[in-house]
């Protein structure tokens, strides 16, 4: 069998072991509001029309409920009453830096009460560095009924945004009206997969696979790889040799190569490199040896670019001590010398190629 067949099905096992991956990621942005007052950093809190703090609201109809028992961010247009408001109240938080990163997400629980205003709203704003643009707005229905403990966890993917000043705000809009409410709480900004060696993300030997998603057209290595002449979509991690000898192993969505780097981000010596599935049907495996016990050492995930298929997105990867792992398990009729008999006219004979070496004969018609 050919060697790409083997890492295609350890690529597949990989893939189904990594439907509960590990998600290490660095936290750019947390908020819950639990200190009960206006956090620092945060504008958009501090006028009698504005967004306010507190573990209920004001207006009775809301019957005190809380998001969580805990305080939240809240805008009360109910008790503001039939005033319109002039304009969209945010909510703004300080800025973070999302540029090492390949996926950034912005976490968040919202419960917003607009069921009777349809043109009543709440958005969400990114700030790229230069300009803010719309990432999510609510309108029309409630989310997810009339009480803030009736509230729902939103995801955001913020990864095409990514930069050193991102801030993300939050966007009362009444619609002109004596309008309901809306609460924000536990808000967390987070950041995987880092396009920069010196963000790499430290992954334990023998810990889950850590997956993330990669970034298209982003690349930043000291040079091309010497297994592949293309390369994009890069993503670095970094590991401490437990021994003088890993097994790194990814499975992805596009065609991977695996690079493993010694030395520091600033002078990177390349000391391995795989790119074996080189049409990227399955997955990459890269054995490692005569790595130095305690040393960190880079490895940079990419995807090669000038063939089929996708040329970034979602990956798995994960480090185990030791070399060759799993060792070879090829079947027991894996050579010419112990075939197994086949019986004209007898019952379907079922087997499987796992691991099977090739001989090395070709047929003379393919
Ligand atoms: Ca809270
Ligand atoms: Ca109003
Ligand atoms: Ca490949």
């Amino acid at each position: 069998m050919h060697p790409s067949l083997r890492h295609f099905l350890l690529g597949l096992t990989c893939l189904l072991g990594c439907l509960t991956p590990t998600r290490a990621e660095n936290v750019l942005l947390s908020q819950d509001f639990n200190a009960c007052n206006n956090p620092s950093g945060w504008s958009g809190l501090t006028s009698s029309i504005s967004w306010d703090v507190g573990s209920t609201i004001p207006h009775p109809a809301a019957l005190g409920s809380s998001m969580n028992g805990t305080c939240f961010a809240y805008f009360d247009d109910a008790t503001l009453g039939s005033t319109p408001l002039t304009n969209t109240q945010s909510l703004n938080s300080p800025t973070f830096d999302s540029s090492p990163y390949a996926t950034v997400m912005l976490d968040f629980d919202l419960h917003f009460r607009a069921p009777d205003f349809a043109n009543a709203y709440l958005k969400v704003d990114v700030y790229t560095g230069t300009a803010w643009v719309q990432v999510a707005i609510y309108k029309g229905q409630d989310y997810n009924g009339d009480l803030f403990s009736d509230n729902v966890h939103q995801s955001i993917d913020l990864s095409r945004y990514r930069g050193s000043a991102m801030r993300v705000r939050f966007g009362y809009n009444d619609a002109g009206a004596e309008s309901w409410w809306a609460g924000i709480d536990n808000i967390k900004v987070t950041g995987r997969g880092a396009i920069n060696c010196s963000a790499a993300q430290a992954i334990p030997v023998d810990g889950s696979c850590e997956s993330a998603t990669t970034a298209s057209g982003i690349f930043n290595a000291p040079a091309m790889p010497a297994c592949t002449d293309s390369a994009g979509a890069g993503v670095w991690y970094s590991f401490v040799a437990p021994s003088s000898a890993v097994t790194v192993r990814s499975a992805a969505v596009f065609n991977d190569v695996l690079t493993a780097y010694s030395g520091t981000c600033g002078a990177l010596t390349e000391i391995d490199c795989i790119n074996g599935d080189i049409y990227g049907f399955g997955s990459e495996t890269l054995y490692l040896n005569g790595l130095t016990t305690g040393i960190t050492y880079y490895l940079l995930l990419s995807a090669v670019q000038n063939t089929f298929g996708a040329r970034s997105g979602q990956y798995c990867l994960n480090i185990q001590n030791g070399a060759n792992i799993p060792p070879l398990s090829p079947p027991a009729n894996d050579w010419c010398a112990n075939p197994l008999p086949l019986v004209v006219g007898g019952a379907c004979l079922n087997g499987d190629l796992i691991d099977a070496t090739f001989d090395g004969l070709h047929t003379t018609r393919q």
